[in-house]
């Protein structure tokens, strides 16, 4: 009996020592930017990774690919926004807008509507020769919604895929857990 309890105390502690042992070794394969970016507010990253697992993943998981589509959905949705700020004065519906265009529309619009189409027109005329083409559109909103989500959050969000700890192309929910644990 004697014999069978020491034999049980002893497989506990080697099946401590092994969890720390693994822990040191997961712990050790993180890399230093993923410590960085927990460094400074995990909880904050923890938030991100779970939002886009769950909002844009599969299954409790997401791959790299999934994160390219999911900042392609939300920059798509702002650029949509920042297109129709502008886009609303091609009474013509030729794709561009012009000054004369702008001009037309003003009276129409609140005193604050009316200074930012003015100024959003000013800033996507590119060229300044006073007409707002298709690709100076789409250039504008594009930079805009970029603007808007933050280019340091779009890398944040590539990150993501520094939590797949057994580096199998997927980070998962599982692998968030753990390496919450690891580094609390
Ligand atoms: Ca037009
Ligand atoms: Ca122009």
């Amino acid at each position: 009996m004697r014999a069978l309890r020491c034999l049980f105390l002893s497989l506990l502690f080697w099946c401590g020592v092994a969890r720390a042992v693994m822990a040191q070794d997961l712990a050790g394969f993180l890399e230093e930017e993923l410590l960085n970016l927990l460094g400074t507010e995990p909880d904050k990253f923890y938030t991100v990774v779970t939002d886009a697992i769950i909002g844009y993943g599969q299954g409790g998981r997401i791959d790299r690919p999934g994160i390219e589509a999911m900042i392609a959905v939300r920059l798509g949705t702002l650029r949509a926004g920042h297109y129709r700020r502008l886009n609303l004065a091609d009474l013509d519906n030729d794709g561009s807008v012009t000054r004369s265009e702008v001009g037309t529309v003003l009276p129409t619009l609140s005193a604050g509507l009316r200074a930012r189409l003015v100024r959003l027109h000013r800033y996507a005329d590119e060229d300044a020769d006073g007409t707002v083409t298709t690709q100076e559109l789409r250039g504008f909103a594009e930079a805009e919604a970029v603007s808007s989500m933050g280019a340091a959050n779009i890398e944040e969000l590539r990150r993501i895929m520094l939590i797949d700890l057994d580096r199998d192309g997927w980070a998962t929910l599982d692998e968030l857990s753990e390496l919450q644990q690891i580094v609390g």
